[in-house]
């Protein structure tokens, strides 16, 4: 069992390949669709998922596609499941296991992580339907007073216990505590918090015996928050991040898969590059879903007739992210994608 989660997780991410984050939630990908006046209909969605996945060479950049319970559950037109269509091309299909982040009783402003009633259950249910590796997000929030340590512990059990849940099922997990960008702090402060939140992450899946090499990591960068006054360049961003990973980040972790958080799809590409530049002991990618899908969905824009033009869109984002990924990437690579 422990073999055939390292080669999973070592699988993912070989040869600069990433991770298509393509789980939104009912209500996310709602929120996706009203922003291209598309309506969030069950067709609508299969047929966007349907698009990404079987979009031509996508498999080149990408090692694995998150997916959601609706979606692992649907199949492409010609009646193969979506989880078949991926492991067809090497792409290896994961889910999303977490029910999202709900106020924390007792920690006004702060949310945890839910989903682990029957989690053993669905994980055997989840294998079955092809899923090799899973994934949790903790979404911590950086304000007044926040984080407390009372949120990022009980964040960080509720992760080790879905991590133990995971690899007893044999399915890799992948271990999401995500700092949001969405305040004004500064880089400096992002750094500390991203620390202390790594520092409980490691400390419960130490706790709770998980292997660690058969684990991905997917964090945010260390990033000024999006109202900050002072922004930071790629440089001092990859090097805030580099920094505070070899701190806190046991080399035994095969992958460190970035989220992408809200920047924009360009900038992520970019900062993943200048990350790579310095690069560490892991192999360090990417599970954007944001910045891997913005340009593809308005391009698409409900219209079958642009299905294609999306794919390219997309296709040439994970390209993008691939090179960066091995520090390869340059803003002249960013050729206009044809409509
Ligand atoms: C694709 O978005 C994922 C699902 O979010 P919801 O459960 O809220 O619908 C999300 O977990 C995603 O995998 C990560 O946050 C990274 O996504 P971004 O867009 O930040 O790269």
């Amino acid at each position: 069992m422990a073999h055939e989660l390292h080669d999973t997780a070592k699988a993912i991410v070989a040869d600069h390949k990433g991770i298509l984050a393509a789980d939104e939630s009912t209500g996310t990908i709602t929120k996706r669709f009203d922003s291209i006046g598309v309506e969030s209909a069950e067709e609508n969605r299969r047929f966007y998922r349907q698009l990404l996945f079987t979009a031509p060479r996508m498999e080149d950049s990408i090692g694995g596609v998150i997916l959601y319970d609706e979606t692992i559950r649907q199949s492409a037109d010609d009646g193969t499941s979506f989880a078949e269509v991926l492991s067809a091309k090497g792409v290896i299909p994961g889910i999303k296991v977490d029910t999202g982040a709900h106020e924390q009783a007792g920690f006004p402003g702060e949310k945890v992580t839910e989903g682990l009633d029957g989690l053993r259950e669905r994980f055997e249910e989840y294998r079955g339907l092809g899923a090799r590796f899973a994934k949790w997000r903790a979404v911590i929030t950086i304000g007044d007073g926040t984080p407390t340590d009372g949120n990022l512990r009980a964040n960080a059990h509720a992760l080790a216990r879905y991590a133990a849940l995971s690899q007893e099922a044999g399915i890799v997990p992948i271990v999401e505590p995500e700092v949001l960008m969405d305040a004004d702090n500064s880089l400096e402060v992002c750094w500390e918090v991203t620390t202390r939140t790594l520092h409980e992450t490691f400390a419960a899946l130490y706790e709770h015996g998980i292997d660690l090499q058969g684990t991905l990591l997917k964090p945010n960068m260390v990033i000024p928050g999006k109202g900050a006054r002072d922004q930071a360049s790629p440089e001092q961003i990859a090097e805030a991040t580099v920094n505070t990973f070899l701190g806190v980040v046991p080399a035994a972790i095969p992958g460190i898969v970035f989220l992408s958080g809200g920047q924009s799809e360009v900038q992520a590409t970019e900062n993943l590059n200048a990350i790579n530049k310095i690069g560490g002991p892991w192999a360090l990618s990417f599970s954007y879903g944001r910045a891997l899908q913005q340009s593809a969905l308005q391009g698409w824009g409900g219209d079958a007739a642009n299905a294609e033009a999306a794919q390219a869109a997309f296709v040439h984002r994970a390209r993008m992210n691939a090179l960066a990924a091995a520090g390869e990437w340059s803003a002249a690579l960013e050729q206009p994608v044809a409509a």
